[in-house]
């Protein structure tokens, strides 16, 4: 039998000391909040927390615990100048000399934990470039294609990591005996092509031409000009649809939709859009929100939300065609061309 390699031997030859340092960090927060999802119940962590954060959206009591978990580990790590949270209005400065800013979702698709569903932690890890400095916002507003590492933690069935420092995804699987991450995959790739599609079809109705037209094709199947059938996935957990993806291909959206006045999409770039995106591309997908590359879109806002097309290679080109085509922007507008 060969020796299994945990995520401590992978990290050792795999990233630099400080990312080495933050990736453990954020491992030790994961399985505290795996430990408090497998009591469930019984731990007290299902309902709302009586909040909201400051997307104006209510809080689960395990969104603020595990918020705090890990808010509280990473300020404390060396390596680590500044923490943003989803679930926080303001970033948090922590430590002047370090070199990195983490940016993270807690328990991404929290809407699930009270029906025993799978729920993440989505991380993203930028450079800091001003040591000696309180950092600040405007340190946080990188575009994707700087990212360092990012990841994700899901607590499914099992609970598993992949991660990327930008040389391809490893993904690792939690063994409840040992308490260790243990490498299941070193080298994660998805397919170009795909026959299945997630996205939250109820929203039809408020969803720009080319999405309408890219949907309607594919509902179509072998009768349409795809001439294949294509199937619907969606676990309303961004994090649950990717990893769907990563290990079996397809296609996820959630597109601009015209349902709520002034919200461009309903994914965040910073927590979600950037570090999934990340993770796709090293897995050899492609990432969009409609017309432009996700990781190039410069920020403004660390709460910012985005349209994210995700996948498939060949159906995020397909989409962006569409989009091209119609001559529209990815917020409706009308491009200049
Ligand atoms: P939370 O992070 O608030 O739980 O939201 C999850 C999410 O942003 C994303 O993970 C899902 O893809 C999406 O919401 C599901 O949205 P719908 O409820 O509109 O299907």
């Amino acid at each position: 039998m060969t020796a299994q390699i945990t995520l401590a031997d992978y990290l050792q030859t795999h990233a630099t000391p400080a990312l080495a340092s933050t990736l453990t960090t954020l491992a030790t927060a994961s399985v505290a909040i795996n430990h408090l999802l497998d009591k469930g119940a019984l731990a007290g962590i299902h309902g709302e927390a009586g909040g909201q954060n400051v997307q104006g959206e209510a809080q689960k009591k395990l969104d603020v615990i595990s918020n705090d978990l890990l808010l509280n580990a990473l300020i404390h790590n060396p390596n680590c100048a500044g923490v943003a949270s989803e679930e926080l209005d303001e970033i948090s400065p922590a430590n002047d000399d370090g070199t990195l800013l983490v940016t993270f979702d807690p328990l991404d698709g929290s809407s699930n934990i009270d029906i025993n569903m799978t729920v993440g932690t989505i991380f993203s890890i930028l450079p800091y470039h001003n040591q000696g400095q309180k950092a600040t916002e405007a340190d946080f507003l990188q575009a994707g294609k700087h990212q360092v590492g990012a990841g994700y933690f899901i607590y499914g069935t099992s609970t598993m990591l992949a991660v990327t420092f930008g040389q391809g995804v490893a993904m690792f699987s939690f063994d409840p005996m040992t308490q260790t991450y243990i490498l299941i995959n070193d080298n994660v790739r998805i397919s170009e092509q795909t026959a299945e599609y997630a996205i939250n079809a109820s929203n039809r109705r408020y969803w720009l031409p080319p999405v309408q037209q890219y949907i309607e094709e594919l509902v179509q199947g072998d009768t349409g000009i795809r001439q294949k059938d294509y199937n619907t996935r969606w676990v309303a957990a961004m994090i649950a649809d990717v990893h769907r993806i990563l290990i079996r291909g397809g296609v996820f959206m959630y597109p601009y939709d015209t349902k709520i006045a002034g919200k461009a999409g309903k994914l965040r770039l910073m927590y979600e859009a950037n570090p999934m995106s990340f993770v796709i591309e090293q897995a050899g997908g492609a990432s969009t929100d409609g017309v432009e590359r996700i990781m190039d879109i410069a920020p403004t806002n660390i709460h910012q939300r985005i349209p994210v097309v995700l996948g498939a290679v060949e159906e995020v080109a397909y989409v962006k065609t569409l989009h091209d085509k119609a001559g529209i922007l990815a917020n409706g507008d009308k491009s200049s061309e």
